[in-house]
């Protein structure tokens, strides 16, 4: 029998949009990984009390555009929306300071792009502290409060502290990076810093790697014993596991389907002429890999000239963070680059690459994974990498190419992908040459594998499994199953 109450997911960002309707502002929810996943959970707690699904809250960050909007609107059948309001200028030492520019960067490895900052520190700690006024507010005995991600690291010691009975979900979506890299932070923010996650009761990260980098970072700062998954506080004891994130599979495999994607898809392929199709879509990033793609595509063609005219990378950048220093070199060296390559090899009849600075609807989206030969995914350094789990799960006809970077999460859980070094542009060539001229044999028996692994560890398995981490801590046994 499981206990908790109710289910509180905090995480930075609100997954609901507001929209205007003629009956006044209404809640929509996104329809992410995240969400589904959280949704199928909540259910399954709903129905183990009293048949009937409880409402999920989730707690999170909102401008302060939505102050003039009337509390009621937060509301929808399924969820509850607590937004959370702060001062401009905690927010942005917070986000765009401690969060963007430290965080992010030095934990995906790119340590000379943090930038070390007193006042974003303060701002974080001011920003996690709002999101604690917010859940106090809410809080209930016996609810499970599931924090997210970096921008929260404080936030489940500070819930500890102020509800000692609290129990506490932690999951941390991006790399957790070794014990060398987490030494570049000042002394008093790495013990906070750690000491703040370890409030939780259970802490999830993507990959075993990533979960022994955390706890060498734990034994090292903080010298705190471990046994087995466990480490122990003198208040109390945590779980530390790896739960690899995936995709809610059967929306993906089915979506391919979907009248719209395939007109969308046959659109594409006429347009293209039917040449082969590489195809890559990611967040304008620095971790993403984009420059090396692009010159592992270009060396391909210097060395494939029977190739030219007869296959297309259609590259999609979508995006992101863009009034930042590190963002807008990126993008300029991405276009730069992308001209230099059409310039050189590009004919009247033929643009080696056609590149939009844009994002895709969901059934663009579709269309793409489902009309590409390739999917072409390099990050330098990814905690999971979603793209290429749903590239496979909206393969229906087994066929297509994963090309997946060694260092996304994901590519522990798919050895079927041609897996190679994002550097090494002439691996990455290579790798396009042989998924190109792979045989529909070869690439149905490496997607029929890919994809079985996807159908049984779906997103609803990742979020069951979290689910279950906390049954020994209460002493009772959740029966879940995955879809
Ligand atoms: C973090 C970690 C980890 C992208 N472009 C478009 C679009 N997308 C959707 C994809 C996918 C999602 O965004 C991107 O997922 P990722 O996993 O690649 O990355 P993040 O969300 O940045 O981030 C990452 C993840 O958390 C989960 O734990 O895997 O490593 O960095 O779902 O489909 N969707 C549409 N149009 C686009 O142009 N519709």
């Amino acid at each position: 029998m499981n206990t908790f109450n109710r289910l509180l997911i905090v995480s930075y960002r609100l997954p609901f949009t507001f929209q205007q309707t003629d009956n006044g502002v209404v809640l929509v929810q996104n329809s992410g990984g995240l969400v589904s996943a959280v949704l199928s959970m909540a259910e399954r707690m709903g129905q183990k009390q009293d048949g009937a699904a409880t409402k999920i809250h989730w707690v999170g960050h909102a401008d302060a555009s939505l102050q003039h909007i009337e509390s009621s609107a937060f509301e929808n059948e399924t969820f509850v929306a607590h937004p959370v309001f702060m001062d401009e200028a905690v927010h942005k030492g917070f986000y765009e300071g401690f969060s963007n520019d430290l965080i992010w960067p030095l934990f995906h490895y790119f340590t000379s792009f943090a930038s070390f900052r007193e006042t974003d520190f303060d701002s974080y700690q001011q920003a996690n502290t709002r999101f604690l006024e917010e859940l106090t507010a809410l809080i209930e005995p016996g609810d499970l409060v599931w924090i997210h991600d970096f921008q929260l690291m404080l936030l489940p010691d500070m819930v500890r502290k102020a509800m000692p009975t609290a129990t506490i979900g932690y999951f941390f979506h991006i790399p957790f990076p070794t014990y060398e890299i987490i030494k570049l932070l000042p002394r008093t923010w790495r013990h906070a810093l750690l000491n703040g996650i370890l409030g939780a009761d259970v802490i999830g990260f993507h990959t075993a790697d990533y979960v022994q980098h955390f706890m060498q970072s734990v034994s090292d700062v903080l010298a705190l014993p471990i046994i087995g998954p466990r480490i122990v506080l003198p208040d109390h004891s945590v779980v530390v596991k790896d739960f690899p994130i995936s995709v809610d599979f059967t929306k993906f495999n089915s979506s391919g389907q979907d009248a719209a994607v395939i007109a969308m898809k046959a659109q594409y392929q006429t347009l293209l002429q039917q040449d082969k199709i590489i195809f890559s879509v990611d967040r304008l990033d620095y971790t993403k890999g984009i420059t090396y793609r692009l010159q592992g595509y270009e060396r391909f063609l210097s060395q494939n000239p029977d190739w030219h005219d007869n296959v297309t990378f259609v590259m999609t950048v979508v995006p992101s963070r863009d009034q930042i220093g590190h963002y807008q070199e990126i993008k300029r060296e991405i276009e730069e680059t992308v001209g230099r390559i059409n310039g050189l090899f590009g004919t009247i009849g033929w643009r080696p690459i056609v590149y939009s600075y844009a994002s895709l609807t969901f059934t663009e989206l579709m269309a793409l994974y489902t009309a590409c030969d390739i999917a072409l995914i390099t990050p330098i350094r990814d905690g999971m990498n979603l793209v290429c789990k749903e590239f496979v799960a909206s393969r229906q006809d087994q066929r297509g190419v994963l090309i997946l970077s060694e260092l996304a999460g994901a590519a522990q859980e798919l050895p079927d992908a041609l897996i190679i070094n994002p550097t090494d542009t002439q691996e990455v060539a290579d790798a396009i040459k042989q998924g190109l001229a792979m045989a529909p044999d070869e690439q149905e028996q490496r997607m029929a594998r890919m994809r079985m692994h996807l159908q049984n560890h779906n997103v609803f398995r990742w979020s069951n499994d979290f689910l279950r981490a906390f049954d020994n801590l209460l002493g009772n046994q959740t029966d879940l199953e995955t879809d």
